[in-house]
């Protein structure tokens, strides 16, 4: 399966029209839209109801970016709930220190939290969850934080013990060659995620013929889409004095109304406005 990122409901809905398989909802990109660092600077409040939001929308899974939990195992018993409350249908829960930074920022903060104390959140993520098909995804930082891949394979497996559903390993090296060593290598049951963003020459059919991956998350492709199409408009705009050289290359209004859910609403007015 692929999940592409979104990070409003707008962005889920064009995933899903376009045929992905779930939506990542994604902190870098939340992160992003608030022009706020992947820091956990924003709380887990406006995270939770973005994901609320995107879950109404959509009927695809949502795969929510729980960074670390927002706190220790106490704080991840009481935060599954609510994201399975959300409409979430997996979290993806990462083994750094809280706050987080974001891990393809070049020198970031990349600390981990001890082997067993992450196993005792992802017991607890366990413990919390009231729909055993809630899915909860263990993300392995240690090749992020340059601990090689003998410590990445050590803690995949402790979280596939620990009760983990799948374990998302990921890397920022330019090339597959570490995630294609790490997939070669690992032993555990239970399915791998990949987020390719920094080797993004690895294909879905390349990737696919390793089998081992369940899941491949495009990371950030909805805002950085966002961002190229906003810069270059805007950018045309001002040159121009004027929208005289763009109007004819952007989604018409009425695209914008359709996407906003005009068929819906007239149905509502057909039926129930007198
Ligand atoms: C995100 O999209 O928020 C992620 C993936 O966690 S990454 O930004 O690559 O860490
Ligand atoms: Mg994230």
């Amino acid at each position: 399966m692929t999940a592409m990122a979104a990070h409003n409901p707008l962005s889920a809905r064009l995933a899903q029209d376009a045929g992905f398989g779930a939506i990542w909802g994604s902190g870098f990109e939340l992160s992003a839209s608030y022009a706020v660092p992947d820091a956990n600077i924003l709380s887990m409040g406006t995270h939770l109801e973005m994901m609320r939001a995107i879950a109404s929308t959509v009927d695809i899974p949502l795969i929510a970016d729980i960074d670390t939990g927002f706190g220790n195992a106490v704080n991840v018993s009481y935060v599954i709930p609510l994201y399975e409350a959300a409409g979430a249908s997996a979290i993806v829960m990462e083994d750094k220190t809280f706050p987080k930074d974001t891990s393809l920022r070049a020198d970031g903060r990349q600390e981990l939290v001890r082997i067993e104390e992450f196993q005792g959140k992802i017991e607890a993520a366990c413990a919390a969850r009231r729909d055993p098909d809630f899915l909860i995804i263990a993300r392995v930082e240690a090749l992020i934080a340059g601990l090689g891949q003998e410590e990445a394979l050590k803690r995949g497996l402790a979280y596939e013990q620990a009760g983990a559903d799948a374990i998302l390993i990921h890397s920022k090296q330019a090339t597959p060659d570490q995630i294609l060593s790490f997939v070669q290598a690992w032993t555990g049951k239970v399915p791998l995620v990949l987020v390719p963003t920094a080797y993004p020459q690895l294909t879905e059919a390349d990737i696919a013929q390793l089998g081992k991956v369940g899941v491949v998350i495009y990371g950030n492709h909805a805002i950085r889409a966002a961002v190229g199409a906003m810069q270059a408009v805007f950018a045309q705009i001002r040159q121009d004095g004027g929208i005289q050289n763009v109007d004819a290359g952007l989604p018409s209004v009425k695209t914008i109304i359709g996407l906003q859910g005009d068929a819906h609403m007239r149905q509502i007015e057909a039926r129930f406005l007198r």
